[in-house]
């Protein structure tokens, strides 16, 4: 059982870290961006999943202070790479951005001060937002949806056709990008109806001009059905699963050698 009491220790004692999991080119095979997902390594526990601890997070209201950390880990990461020359124009790190952090009043501002403390350029940043934060007051989430893509911060559209009314969220929100839920990646060899609904979503994202990432690769025969889908970009464990920080360098500095 997640305690809050635990989580307010675990930002204190730093027991929180970003993972990062590749986003691949399904042509080129190469890393184009990655997303950050949060883990917490309590000290007698051991890892607890975010599935556990997350709804804790919201619940509690901590999630505004441990999504600003993740902000500035964020930045710091994207810093560090770029130094190094592993972060290439057109490279992207995802954030998860929950709910309750998305609809706070100063959420924009406190992010943009974040990406300017760190003097981080436009295009590095993506956060991916589920159809929850604009359930309600649409208007809103655009504003901040606006405010963010004028600073270079652009938006994925998560867990796409998972949720109730998907394509209405899709008509009027400007994201960059959809990501197909890896529920309906996960049986696309033997389901002919996920075959269908994987091609459709791929064909309709394209005429809107947005970008497709597929989640949940596992086999080279997924990933090849959805190249011939003219899906752009996966992750999933047939890559690599989210990684700690040093192992993400590694998988980058073997991505660069791709170049030679
Ligand atoms: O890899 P995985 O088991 O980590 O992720 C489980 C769930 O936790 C996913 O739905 C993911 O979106 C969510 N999650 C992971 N990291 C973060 C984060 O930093 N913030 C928020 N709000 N959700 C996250
Ligand atoms: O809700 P969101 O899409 O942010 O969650 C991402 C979740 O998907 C994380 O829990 C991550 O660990 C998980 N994940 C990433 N790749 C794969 C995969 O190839 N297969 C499965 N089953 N889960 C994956
Ligand atoms: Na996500
Ligand atoms: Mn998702």
């Amino acid at each position: 059982l997640v305690m809050e009491g635990d989580l307010h220790r675990a930002l204190e004692d730093e027991q929180f870290s970003l993972f990062y999991q590749p986003k691949v080119d399904v042509n080129s095979g190469k890393i184009v961006g990655a997303e950050a997902l949060l883990r917490w390594h309590h000290p007698e526990k051991g890892n607890v999943s975010p599935l556990e601890f997350i709804p804790v997070l919201e619940t509690s209201g901590l999630i505004l202070q441990v999504g600003q950390w993740v902000v500035e880990e964020a930045c710091r990461a994207l810093e560090n790479w770029s130094e190094r020359g592993l972060w290439s124009a057109g490279m992207q790190l995802s954030i998860n951005i929950s709910p309750r952090q998305f609809r706070r009043e100063r959420f924009a501002a406190d992010v943009i001060r974040t990406l300017d403390r760190y003097r981080l350029p436009k295009g590095v940043l993506d956060m991916e937002i589920t159809e929850g934060v604009v359930i309600q007051q649409v208007d809103e989430a655009i504003d901040t949806i606006t405010t963010l893509t004028e600073r270079g911060v652009s938006f994925s559209l998560d867990d796409f056709g998972t949720g109730y009314s998907s394509i209405s969220y899709l008509k009027r929100l400007p994201v960059a990008t959809l990501k197909i839920d890896k529920s309906f990646v996960r049986d696309i060899i033997v389901d002919r109806n996920d075959r269908v609904l994987v091609e459709t979503i791929v064909t309709m994202g394209r005429l809107l001009d947005l970008e497709l990432v597929a989640e949940g690769v596992e086999q080279a025969e997924q990933l090849e059905i959805l190249r011939s889908y003219g899906c752009h970009s996966y992750q999933g464990f047939y890559f690599s699963p989210a990684v700690e920080g040093d192992k993400f360098i590694e998988l980058l500095l073997s991505n660069r050698a791709k170049d030679r």
